[in-house]
């Protein structure tokens, strides 16, 4: 019996809406979990593995039209079009909800609403949050089970008046009684990704992917939770949480924001190359952080699982990954070896013989084209990773000492720039600009502006959002804020070739950053932030040029001069809304660059 009347009104008109045969209230169990996978099985969606090489796991292929995000497909419908900003596609709240409702109804007809209760972050956490979703998907079950905090606990939170997040979401394929079920039902015509983001709604039709659909998050975590996040003083960010154990045991938090696909996972579970230093996972991909009574920004990860890259995870990049989805994990889109277990592109040094492609094609390594698609993704439980820190689902968070920003830049960023200052901080991650990659439908390798790694995640307008970080950052005593970084591990020669290693070689430059938080290495002032001086960066042991070091390390002035006029179009695009502080720090970094120049 649902005592919570809001929950039950939600729930009875979404099915009168959706037309389910049946409606299954989701709690979390392992049954729950096992059931889903054999109806996975059963409509042909997923294989089993070989139980001897990945117990208890599946492989599931999607359809090819539905593989990763639809950034164009995304909508935020506030009530206001100027709330949304250039930065999202903006739709009328009340006429997107009736072009849904048309798209919706009968959409579950045959199939059944699973009912799911999820907590994004440790149920008791004070910085944790419920949502809702109705999905008529099993393959989105089981992922919510191993992504987020599913169940009956979650119920007693809710209680009869709490409040929570209302996600709705369909495939947009309605069973026919007489046809059979496609393996990997979605709507080839038609999706819709939506946001409400006054009423805290989200609608998503016509994808079963990712992000897509399971709603819990880029959806609810961050599309929702930065609005909630800008209304209640608090952030909502696209980052990973990392611990860091210096050899005499001294612990720091790292945050660090990079687009998708851009080695998140590989960084917050690194394996460090410098003696004595150890790294732990608290999240991959994203961190809600608040102010704790001691005014420092403490976080947590609301996720409870990985919804990791497959391809380039190998035991050399990420070996803690690969651990972590040793078993109880969901492959999709991967390639199949003949002994039923997964492979994907970089898995091994040599390719295997044979496979089955993502397409269920025959493949050989000559055959030129990839096995698995370059967004073939592994979910996996937090709790497998060898390394997840044991305060990974602490109710309070871990205090942040630094946040990163970075993404994939073959050119100008250096490999680390400290920022002068929170403010400085934030017109550096407003600038970060990254070249795209798989994680979204559309052109790889294109440069565009990722602020903060949020523009395909930001559910306002991006000038407000800044405007939100600058706020954030008069909060407190500035002492107590994280310092913050700008890192770039994808500098490339003019040949083309990197010039940094990446993966374990990155903790030189957290072990530089950990001196900076602890006031114990110096720094270089340059005109665009304070950088390494020689010899504070720790390359003992690297086998690296110091034409390569040479590069990473120093300021390419004129690279930087001619970044500024596109920086100044951008802020353009967000005309009066965009602060003040931006501009200031745009035209400060001019004269300091020109003072070089002089
Ligand atoms: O498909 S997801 O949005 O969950 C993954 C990503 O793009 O980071
Ligand atoms: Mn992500």
């Amino acid at each position: 019996m649902i005592e919570h009347k809001k929950l039950k009104e939600f729930v009875e008109n979404s099915a009168r809406m959706c037309q389910p045969d049946r409606i299954h209230w989701c709690d979390g169990s392992q049954e729950e979990y096992q059931l889903m996978i054999r109806l996975m099985v059963h409509a042909g969606t997923a294989i089993w593995l070989n139980p001897l090489k990945r117990p208890n796991s599946i492989f599931v292929r999607s359809d090819p039209m539905d593989v990763a995000r639809v950034e164009d497909r995304t909508f935020i419908c506030s009530v206001r079009r100027e709330d949304a900003g250039p930065n999202n596609n903006w739709a009328d709240p009340a006429e997107m909800k009736a072009t849904l409702s048309k798209f919706l109804s009968g959409s579950m007809k045959g199939r059944t609403m699973y009912v799911i209760p999820y907590s994004m972050g440790p149920t008791h956490s004070p910085i944790a949050n419920i949502g809702i979703e109705l999905t008529d998907s099993p393959y989105v079950v089981a992922n919510m089970h191993i992504m987020t905090r599913v169940g009956s606990n979650v119920m007693d939170v809710l209680n009869t008046h709490g409040e929570f997040v209302r996600g709705i979401h369909s495939v947009g394929a309605p069973l026919i009684p007489t046809d059979p079920d496609s393996p990997w039902p979605c709507n080839a015509h038609h999706k819709y990704i939506c946001h409400f983001p006054e009423t805290r709604e989200i609608w998503s039709y016509g994808s079963g992917y990712g992000g897509n659909a399971l709603l819990g998050k880029k959806c609810h975590a961050l599309r929702i939770a930065s609005v909630q996040a800008r209304d209640e003083m608090w952030l909502a960010e696209h980052m990973l949480i990392l611990k860091l154990i210096s050899p005499e045991g001294e612990v720091k938090f790292v945050a660090g924001a990079f687009p998708s696909a851009c080695g998140k996972t590989n960084l917050a579970m690194m394996v460090p190359t410098l003696p004595g230093w150890e790294v732990q996972t608290v999240g991959d991909d994203i961190a809600w952080m608040k102010f704790g009574e001691d005014g420092r920004l403490r976080a947590i990860n609301p996720e409870a699982g990985f919804f990791g890259v497959a391809p380039g995870t190998s035991l050399r990049s990420n070996r803690n990954a690969l651990l972590a989805c040793s078993k109880n994990a969901i492959f999709t889109n991967c390639a199949l070896t003949p002994d039923s277990d997964v492979w994907w592109e970089g898995m091994t040094e040599t390719d295997p013989e044979d496979l089955t492609d993502w397409l269920r094609r025959p493949w050989k390594p000559d055959c030129g084209r990839n096995a698995a698609h370059p967004n073939s993704r592994f979910t996996a439980p937090a709790v497998q990773c060898p390394v997840i820190a044991p305060e990974w689902d602490d109710p309070a968070g871990v205090p942040i000492d630094a946040i990163l920003f970075g993404g994939r830049r073959a050119g100008v960023v250096p490999l680390v720039i400290e920022a002068f200052n929170w403010t400085h901080g934030t017109f550096l991650g407003a600038t970060v600009s990254s070249e795209t990659t798989a994680a979204a439908s559309g052109k790889v390798g294109q440069l565009r502006r990722d602020p903060m790694a949020m523009l395909p995640f930001c559910g306002y307008n991006m000038a407000d959002y800044f405007s939100h970080w600058l706020k954030i950052g008069q909060q407190v005593d500035p002492k107590k804020l994280p310092k913050i970084y700008y890192v770039n591990w994808f500098r490339q020669s003019a040949e083309g070739k990197f010039l940094w290693p990446g993966f374990g070689e990155n903790c030189r430059v957290l072990k530089w950053i950990f001196g900076r938080i602890t006031g114990r290495v110096e720094a270089l002032e340059t005109p665009i932030g304070n950088m390494p001086t020689p010899g504070s960066l720790d390359l003992t042991g690297l086998d690296i040029t110091p034409e390569s070091i040479e590069t990473l390390l120093s300021v390419d002035v004129e690279g930087w001069l001619s970044e500024l006029p596109n920086i100044q179009s951008y802020f353009e695009m967000f005309a009066e809304r965009l602060p003040e502080a931006l501009y200031q720090e745009l035209s400060s970094l001019r004269e300091r660059l020109n003072r070089v120049i002089r």
